[in-house]
Order: C-alpha cells, then structure tokens, then sequence
C-alpha cells in the first residue's frame, strides 16, 4: 500500500504534475516544505521592518506612497505563505512561536540596519532583486499551493524592484552628495545581497533532496550567478561601482566573475549574531503582543458569524 503510494508521488514529480495538499507524500517532503515556506513567510514578515523604519522619512508624500504599498505588500506574501504552510499540517501559532524563540529562520539580509534614504533604493532594487531571481524559479516548485503563492508574488516583486532602481537612479543623478549615498549604500548591501541565496552548493546540506523533489529549480550558485549576471548592468548604469575588486567579465563563459563572499559573517548573521537580530526578534515579538486584542475582536467577530450562520440553517 504504501509503495505504491510513494510510487504516485515520485511519478508525479518525474513528470513535472504538481502535489496537492490531499496528495500523499513522504514525511521527509513535507518537513522540507514547511522548514523552507515558513521560514519564507518570516523572511516577508521580519524584512518590512528595514523599510518600515524609514515610512515617516519619506522625502516626498508620492515615495511615502510607493514605500507604503510595498511594505504592505510584503506583509500580504507572508500571509499567502503563512497559508500555504498550513495545507501541511503546521498551525501559524506554531510556526511564529517558532520565529519568536529563534528556532525558525528568516533571511540573513534582514539583520542589516538600513541607515539612510539610500538604502530604501538599494533594498527595493538590490534585495527585492534577488527575492525574485529565487521566486521565479519557484514558480515551478512541486509543491502546488507553494508555487501558485509565488505567481502572485513575483509579480509584486517586479513592482518593488523597480521602485528600488528608481530611486538609486533618481540619487546618482542628483547631487555629489545624492550620488554619494546610493554608492554607500551598494557598498552595504551588494554582499548581503549574495548571501541571500543561502551558502556554496557544496556547502548546502538540503540543496540535493531539494532538487530531486523539484522543491528547488535552480542550485544557491546558479541563482546567485543569474543574479550577479543580471544585476552589474544596471550598476553600470547608474555610474556606480560594485564593491568587488575581482569582478569581471568572463568571454568565455559569457557571465561575471565574482570576488569570494565572506562566509563566517554569513554563518554568524544565521546564528543571531549579525547588526539587528535581536532587536528584529523583539519588535516582532512587541508587535505580536500589541496586536493581541485585534487577533480577539477578529476571532470574536468569525464566533459570532458562524453563530448566526448555523442558527440560518436550522
Ligand atoms: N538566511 O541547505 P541550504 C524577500 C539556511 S524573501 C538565513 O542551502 P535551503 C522578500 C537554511 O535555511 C527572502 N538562513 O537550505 C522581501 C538552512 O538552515 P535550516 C527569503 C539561510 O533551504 C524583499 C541552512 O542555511 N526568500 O526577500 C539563508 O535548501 C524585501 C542551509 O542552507 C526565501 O526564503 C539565508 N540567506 O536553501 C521582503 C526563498 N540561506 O533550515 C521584504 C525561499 C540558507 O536547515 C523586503 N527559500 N539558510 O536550519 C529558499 O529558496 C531556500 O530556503 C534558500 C536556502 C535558498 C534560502
């Protein structure tokens, strides 16, 4: 019985059909499913703060705008996700209890402090850039309630990601003192950038049962490669400079060379020690503790509808 069960599931995945949540799979399957889709959803969660830190500095009402509908929008993929994680099985309290005592993770990039008006350009283009390098392949996930959560998302990513360039356009066409401060930031946030694809292939303990399940399309290096490859462009564009002495055109290869990225500070942002881990963990445990009584009147609201409704029924 169960053979020929884990023969369906392997059978769908050759042929590229997606599970479904009343599908059977294997436990290994669905523990890596809801590891990666919650702490995918923390990521959406915990990385408005960066940019929420800088709502009410909006140097015009139209950016504070744009800034605004971006950080809601972040909110909203962590509630799709949040959703996707539960048709497996995990209730949202267990998976936030799990952010809140450090047991779940959330992308290292959110653990640096955004310090300037920059760096709400750098963060949109740069971070918002990588998200979707890694989401459009998971478009085509295996996973079907995962995967239709990231069509949506990466459409709003798009939206981000341009909002991001305009304003590191806007800045390095502007003063010395403008152009300065879009520089600063893509010195900050370039190698964090790369580290968000997670470590070296080689180092990447899920990387290869991933990819045999179809959970991962493309290896943590090919992403960071297309990245790279996409992104030194549109540097060079904007008259910056990367901050990497190594970089270079490969003609052989038709992609960039890039320097090496320092992996102990990666390894020491994961663990909790990077710039604002601990004061990210806090404003979200405050903010989940100050929105307590909405989370009541909301429950309290569904109570009595679904009061009224089985009264309307019988
Ligand atoms: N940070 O074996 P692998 C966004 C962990 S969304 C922290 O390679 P895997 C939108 C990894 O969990 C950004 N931890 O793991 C936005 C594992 O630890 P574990 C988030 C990391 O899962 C923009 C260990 O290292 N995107 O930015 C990181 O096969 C702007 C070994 O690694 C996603 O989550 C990291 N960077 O591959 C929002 C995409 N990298 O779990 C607001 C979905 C690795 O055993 C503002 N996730 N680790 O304790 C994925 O594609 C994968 O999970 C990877 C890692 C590629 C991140």
């Amino acid at each position: 019985m169960e053979i020929s069960l884990e023969r369906k599931f392997e059978d769908k995945i050759a042929e590229d059909l997606k599970i479904e949540p009343q599908d059977w799979m294997p436990d290994e399957y669905r523990k890596t499913l809801i590891r990666q889709i919650s702490q995918h959803a923390h990521s959406e969660v915990v990385g408005m703060l960066p940019e929420a830190n800088w709502l009410t500095r909006a140097p015009s009402l139209k950016r504070k705008i744009a800034l605004l509908a971006k950080v809601q929008d972040e909110g909203g993929h962590g509630l799709y996700l949040y959703s996707a994680a539960e048709t497996l099985g995990v209730s949202r309290d267990k998976m936030i209890e799990d952010l809140h005592s450090g047991k779940a993770k959330y992308s290292s990039i959110f653990n640096y402090p955004s310090l300037t008006w920059a760096d709400m350009g750098a963060i949109g283009w740069l971070v918002d850039g990588a998200a979707i390098m890694n989401q459009v392949a998971l478009c085509r996930t295996s996973y079907g309630p995962y995967a239709r959560a990231m069509v949506r998302i990466c459409k709003e990513e798009s939206f981000h990601q341009r909002q991001g360039y305009q304003i590191m356009l806007t800045l390095s066409n502007g003063s010395s003192e403008q152009k300065e401060m879009a520089q600063d930031a893509l010195n900050r946030w370039w190698w964090p950038a790369l580290m968000m694809f997670g470590p070296k292939d080689s180092d990447s303990p899920h990387s290869e049962q991933s990819t045999r399940w179809r959970i991962k399309r493309l290896s943590n290096d090919e992403l960071r490669q297309k990245f790279v490859d996409a992104t030194v462009p549109q540097a060079l564009f904007l008259g910056l400079t990367v901050p990497d002495k190594d970089l270079k055109w490969d003609e052989k290869t038709n992609t960039y060379q890039f320097g090496d990225i320092n992996w102990d500070e990666f390894w020491t942002v994961v663990k909790g020690d990077g710039p604002c881990n601990k004061d990210r963990i806090q404003t979200r445990i405050k903010a989940y503790q100050d929105g307590e009584w909405v989370r009541e009147a909301a429950m309290a609201y569904a109570d009595k509808q679904q009061d009224r409704s089985s009264k309307m029924v019988g």
